[in-house]
């Protein structure tokens, strides 16, 4: 077996009970569960249900992430307060984990009173200790606004390529990074005003300090080679001393003793697998401290995606180390899903929420294909959705069920749903039952899909097996009765221990098998047949996955976006358009009335070389010709655009870019990519009319 994970294997094949904690990140409270979101906790699930199979003490538990600014001003945009929110977010996020099986112990949310007391707590244990520094900053602020802006809420010109509209820390044009301050005319997105340069202190957690034991840490069994490898160029670069404090105004935890300072929406994420938990134990009795305590032998495991690998491979080790806690066993690395071999795409469809996923497609058929391509390594994985039908309908209907219609209408109909006491295959019985072992290995060592592959050779050793003997053959002859019914209780008894392999993934489906056979399937189950034992009637088990039911998925998925789309306004095509949510500060009827806008013919249209969004436009204005770049290449080919009236606005002033001058701006609407349309007038306007 493969394992990259010591403290794992060592516990392999002990027969005693262990004490298993285990966590997948916390979802933010201002977004739906996307697909991408349940690789994660699918595959976190499939390892947890695994575990309690085999009889070992394990709580799983979540919750939101709730604090941060981003939350903040996303329920100041909708007009609620930010608690309503998040409860509102938080409901709704466990609705979507539960339709897709996610066993949680508990989910509960970073807004809590337990997570407020341990960061109270961690942070006082490490300021205590002198692990905690103070420093003054200098940041961008938005006056307008009251606030300091972070990166992501500042825009500007990059300072590189001098590209208009781009971020506060990179620049889509030429890829360019950089700090906000050095964006040029820096605009905030929250107002629109331009910031200004501001002192103040801010609260440091002095993670140099930690080096020599995150060193050691991280080649102890904790982390993926490839994790580790990643962890020392960081190391090679040098640690800093990590920033944890924000100032008012911030939803999140006021610092002990720091009027107007707040923590830092990343330590108290991390915090909050520690209040989820404590929540848990006040509700049953369970001991906190021998799962956290220093000494603790319990096993706790964080499974995430390899984009938060620094917070917890750096500063949640050296946090908990700090403030006198156990630190975790490992961090199991996933890598990011792709649909269709691509990023997933707004515009193509395939961003594709669970909750609209669950109202076209079982889960359990999202549970098994993401089973079956996982591996403990760090690899993307591409949901492709024409291989997802056909490997559920190959697999689990074709392979597995198939097993159980093909023998249980005799074992009914001719045997009064007895099983037989004889075994009529015992080597095939052996190597299934035997398969248990290895296969609870890949389990245990997150090699899923080793474990599906392995399945599913046994299930086509037992179809063969039923292909050879064709019991539908020999129950005609009155003297085989006793054959088929040796032949279709061993594919009865066959089926069910495939699906005690397979319940971990399949946790419904195994459910519905347990009722058929009237029996638990438990994993050591695995070790014996039934005999002499009655089950009941067949019923059919599981769909085929319909490409239909797929493809209306996909079509709802851009109908999303056609509802998030009419709510936005027309916003100019050289905006970012799939930035979401930009808030643009109101304005007077004064400030409308100053835009000059124009019909203006576009009379030529061409690529621009090297530039990735932009289209070089000429356009007439009824006399008067005008030079636009406009972002809309992702939209349209240059020729369908030639001869064609829209909507530009006249009195902008022009603007210099790498490409050329640029005089003015089309006005385009829709959610961006393909989907993205120049406003177009309707006939009869002429090119320099004014638009009303
Ligand atoms: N809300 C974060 C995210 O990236 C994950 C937080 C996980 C918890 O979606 N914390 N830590 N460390
Ligand atoms: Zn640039």
């Amino acid at each position: 077996m493969s394992s990259e994970n010591s403290t794992t294997l060592s516990h392999q094949n002990s027969t005693n009970t262990r004490k298993i904690l285990v966590t997948c990140a916390l979802p933010y409270a201002n977004g739906s569960i996307h697909l991408g979101h349940l690789l994660e906790h699918i595959q976190t699930d499939i390892w947890v249900r695994f575990q309690r199979m085999r009889g070992h003490e394990t709580y799983f538990v979540c919750a939101d992430d709730a604090h941060g600014t981003p939350i903040m001003l996303k329920a100041q945009e909708l007009g609620v307060s930010p608690e309503d929110m998040i409860a509102g977010v938080r409901e709704e996020h466990m609705q979507d984990f539960n339709d897709f099986l996610i066993s949680f112990d508990n989910y509960h949310s970073t807004h809590s009173d337990e997570n407020r007391f341990f960061a109270e707590k961690i942070y006082q244990h490490l300021k205590a200790q002198g692990h905690i520094k103070t420093r003054t900053i200098s940041q961008l602020y938005d006056e307008e606004k009251g606030m300091f802006l972070p990166d992501r809420f500042v825009k500007g010109t990059c300072p590189k390529c001098k590209s208009d509209d781009q971020n506060g820390d990179s620049c889509d044009v030429c890829g360019a990074t950089y700090s906000p301050t050095e964006v040029l005319n820096p605009r905030s997105v929250v107002s629109g005003s331009t910031p200004v340069m501001r002192d103040s202190e801010h609260y440091f957690f002095d993670l140099p300090a930690f080096e020599g034991m995150l060193k050691t840490w991280i080649h102890s069994g904790t982390l993926q080679n490839e994790m580790a490898n990643k962890l020392n160029e960081w190391f090679e670069q040098g640690l800093n001393q990590w920033d944890i404090s924000r100032d008012a105004p911030y939803f999140g935890f006021e610092i002990p003793d720091a009027p107007g300072k707040y923590f830092y929406v990343w330590l108290d994420a991390p915090i909050g697998y520690m209040g989820s938990f404590k929540n848990l134990c006040d509700k049953k009795g369970i001991d906190f401290d021998s799962f956290w305590a220093k000494d603790s032998n319990a096993e706790l495991y964080h499974f995430i995606g390899k984009d938060i690998l620094y917070f917890h491979s750096l500063f949640w080790p050296a946090m908990l180390d700090g403030a006198g806690y156990r630190k975790p066993s490992a961090i199991n690395v996933h890598g990011f899903v792709t649909v269709n071999g691509a990023k997933m795409s707004k515009s193509k469809g395939t961003f594709i929420k669970g909750r609209t996923y669950l109202e076209h497609l079982n889960p359990e058929y999202l549970r098994y294909y993401y089973a079956a391509k996982l591996t403990n390594r760090i690899d993307d994985l591409d949901l492709n959705l024409e291989d997802f039908a056909q490997r559920v309908n190959a697999d689990l209907v074709g392979k597995v069920v198939n097993i159980a219609s093909r023998c249980a209408s005799f074992i009914t109909k001719r045997f009064d749903g007895m099983l037989s006491t004889r075994v009529a295959d015992q080597t095939l019985a052996n190597e299934v039952m035997q398969a248990g072992d290895s296969i609870a290995s890949h389990y245990e060592s997150r090699d899923f899909g080793r474990a599906m592959r392995e399945i599913m050779a046994l299930a086509d050793k037992v179809n063969e097996y039923i292909a050879i003997k064709e019991p539908w053959q020999l129950i005609k002859d009155e003297s085989k009765q006793q054959e088929v019914h040796d032949i279709c209780s061993l594919g009865i008894n066959l089926f069910r221990i495939l699906m005690i392999y397979l319940k971990p993934v399949l946790p419904k489906l195994a459910e519905s098998t347990e009722a058929f056979l009237n029996d638990n399937l438990s994993w050591q189950d695995h070790q014996h047949l039934l005999s002499d034992h009655k089950i009941n009637k067949f019923k059919a088990l599981m769909q085929r996955v319909d490409m239909d039911k797929i493809n209306a998925m996909v079509e709802s998925s851009k109908e999303n976006l056609k509802a998030t789309a009419e709510k936005t306004t027309a916003t100019s095509a050289n905006a970012s358009p799939l930035q979401e949510d930009p808030i643009s500060p109101e304005i007077q009827f004064d400030d409308f009335a100053k835009i000059d806008l124009r019909i203006a013919k576009i009379v030529k249209a061409e690529h621009v070389e090297k530039a990735n969004k932009l289209l070089r436009l000429e356009l007439d204005l009824g006399g008067e010709t005008r030079q636009v770049f406009a972002g809309i290449k992702s939209a349209y080919q240059p020729e369908d655009l030639e001869g064609k009236l829209t909507v530009m606005v006249a009195n902008l002033a022009p603007r210099k870019m790498r490409f050329g001058l640029s005089e003015g701006m089309v006005l385009a609407a829709g959610p961006g990519g393909k989907d993205l349309w120049i406003l177009n007038p309707e006939e009869g306007a002429k090119p320099g009319m004014r638009v009303k």
